[in-house]
């Protein structure tokens, strides 16, 4: 008899994360249609390394499949970076979501990703991402000189030195200590990740504008994709497509839950930016698409206008 296929899926998040919940039912889903003949093995993050060290374990097809995202993979593949842009999404994550699962853009993306050995398989939101601080941010002048944590992306941190701020990358596993050791004054993340690696814990400040939704993508090895039996590879795209809506309110109800658990557990002053401090923000931004486009050339322009496009349409579709 044939052996059972074993496909190691690697997180870049720990027990409880959204993509630890994307997982596991992931797992459920496949390892039923396979009758058996795929055990899907799930590496929480801390087992096998930082999301960068992920994506090099994927290219060498040593996991088969992990999450990348965009904060960390756009220092390999520029283009993802446009995930990273602040005010580029909808104020209506189901906008987003629509978008993230239809748009021509993806289609371009899985180009860039193929170009280094990976196959693009989702694109997925797990919600805003919030600020923390040792200081109340409302305006750009309060971010002036903070040394706030962000992930690697080049794209990323010139997102925050437009504010003024003083982004510090860092690995995920590092960023509480920095914050304890006050290495660090800030960090950004959403609601359901704060909650879940204490960060609230020592800041004095969280504050929601908005300005990003974190996405994520899905990513096989390519040299495990291409060599799929077809039935399997078709199993595996209809799997990842049936994932969408699950994961889409989990995230909304992870991080609805868990903004509840920080106010119950700490004294963090919790604030959401007005539309008005809003736009102070959004109005330094722009300069970044700029920036953007230098870094990921003609595909990634192209990107960029496509998904600003399908992003106004399903938001005049959502009022009509
Ligand atoms: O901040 C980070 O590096 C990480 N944050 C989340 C919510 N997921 C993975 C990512 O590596």
């Amino acid at each position: 008899m044939a052996h059972a296929q074993t496909w190691r899926f690697a997180l870049e998040e720990v027990d409880g994360s959204v993509q630890d919940a994307y997982a596991k039912e992931f797992k459920k889903r496949i390892e039923k249609k396979a009758n058996g003949d795929v055990r899907v093995e799930i590496y929480p993050y801390g087992s096998l390394g930082t999301s960068s060290e992920l994506t090099e374990l994927l290219q060498q097809n040593a996991i088969q499949l992990a999450f990348a995202s965009p904060g960390h993979l756009a220092s390999l593949i520029p283009e993802t970076g446009v995930f990273t842009l602040h005010f580029l999404f909808s104020d209506d994550n189901a906008v987003n979501e629509k978008v993230l699962g239809s748009s021509k853009a993806i289609g371009m993306l899985e180009e860039a990703y193929g170009e280094q050995n990976l196959e693009l398989l989702g694109v997925i939101p797990e919600g805003w991402m919030a600020w923390t601080a040792d200081r109340r941010i409302q305006t750009p002048k309060d971010m002036k000189g903070l040394k706030i944590r962000t992930m690697a992306s080049p794209i990323l941190i010139e997102s925050y030195r437009a504010y003024g701020a003083n982004p510090v990358p860092m690995p995920y596993s590092e960023v509480y200590s920095g914050l304890e050791l006050e290495q660090i004054d800030g960090q950004v993340n959403p609601i359901f990740a704060i909650e879940e690696m204490g960060f609230y814990d020592v800041q004095d400040y969280l504050i929601q504008a908005k300005q990003a939704q974190f996405i994520t993508t899905l990513v096989a090895a390519e040299d495990f994709y291409a060599n799929l039996p077809d039935d399997r590879r078709q199993m595996l795209g209809e799997v990842a497509e049936s994932m969408r809506s699950y994961i889409f309110d989990k995230q909304a109800r992870f991080n609805e839950e868990r903004l509840e658990a920080i106010r119950q557990d700490s004294n963090i002053q919790i604030s959401t930016l007005s539309e008005e401090q809003r736009d102070a923000f959004r109005e330094m931004s722009m300069p970044v698409r700029d920036i953007f486009i230098e870094r990921a050339g003609e595909r990634g322009k192209r990107i960029l206008d496509t998904l600003e496009k399908d992003i106004q349409a399903a938001e005049q579709a959502a009022v009509e």
